[in-house]
């Protein structure tokens, strides 16, 4: 790997925001493309990060600064890339279901997905389904509903019941996830996937989109 992509990419890796920033305009400045940047050092950074974290060498704490630094290079990634007319991999609504105010996992979820080039828009926690609803577009690709109270799940049914209601259901794949969901509960809901976690989230929705693509 080219040795600037590179520095970029191992400060990602640890989590250092400034030494991202610091590569990133480095690079910049030797006339390296913005995409690739972003698809050489951070996205492959991110998707060692998800691959530790799976492996069980990384946990949350070490994902969150990671994403971190990632989002800080992203931000100034941002307009050069729109500039370039680089397209986002496809658009992904998330948010955490009516009833449950946790959020710190469906942002990591977020987090991973941008990370790998998904536009998010994120509704924030204790969206109604009329919102989640109201939320897809034409372009939006993929639902993702985060739920970590056991009381709160029945929620993420009735989100999936009001965009079959509202008739868009086939236009978007449905995804969820959060600490007491699991695959069979995801099946019996109606959704068409399930992650345990954000990095796995990441690639399940990536799986779609190439799928459809
Ligand atoms: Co609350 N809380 N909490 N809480 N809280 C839990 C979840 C709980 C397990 C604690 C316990 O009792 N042991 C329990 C739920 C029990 C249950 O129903 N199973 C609980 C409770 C009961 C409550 C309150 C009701 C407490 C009260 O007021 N009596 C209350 C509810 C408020 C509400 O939501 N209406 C409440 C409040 C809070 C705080 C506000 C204090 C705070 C939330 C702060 C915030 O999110 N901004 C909080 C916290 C921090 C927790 C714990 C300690 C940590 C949750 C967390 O952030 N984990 C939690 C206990 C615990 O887990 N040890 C607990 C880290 C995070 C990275 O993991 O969210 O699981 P997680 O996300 C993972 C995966 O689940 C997955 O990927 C993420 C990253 O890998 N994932 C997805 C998540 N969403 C996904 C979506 C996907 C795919 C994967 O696709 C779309």
């Amino acid at each position: 790997m080219d040795e600037k992509l590179k520095a970029i990419y191992d400060a990602v890796l640890v989590g250092h925001m400034e030494n991202v920033a610091a590569g990133i305009h480095v690079a910049l400045d030797a006339d390296k493309a913005p995409g690739d940047i972003l698809d050489n050092a951070l996205i492959s950074a991110m998707e060692e990060v998800g691959q530790l974290f799976e492996n069980g060498e990384y946990f949350v704490p070490e994902m969150l600064v990671a994403a971190r630094a990632m989002k800080v290079g992203m931000e100034i990634l941002r307009p050069l890339l729109v500039n370039c007319g680089i397209q986002p991999v496809g658009k992904v609504v998330v948010g955490t279901v009516k009833g449950d105010l946790h959020d710190i996992g469906k942002n990591l979820v977020a987090m991973m997905m941008e990370s790998i080039g998904f536009e998010i828009v994120d509704l924030g926690t204790d969206v109604p389904p009329d919102q989640f609803v109201a939320s897809i577009q034409e372009d939006v690709d993929v639902v993702g509903l985060s739920a970590l109270l056991t009381t709160i799940m029945p929620k993420m049914e009735e989100t999936i019941k009001a965009i079959e209601d509202a008739g868009l259901r086939d236009q978007v794949r449905i995804i969820v996830g959060g600490a007491p969901v699991t695959a069979d509960y995801a099946r019996q809901i109606g959704a068409d996937g399930y992650a345990p976690d954000a990095s796995q989230a990441a690639r399940l929705t990536k799986g779609f989109i190439v799928s459809v693509k």
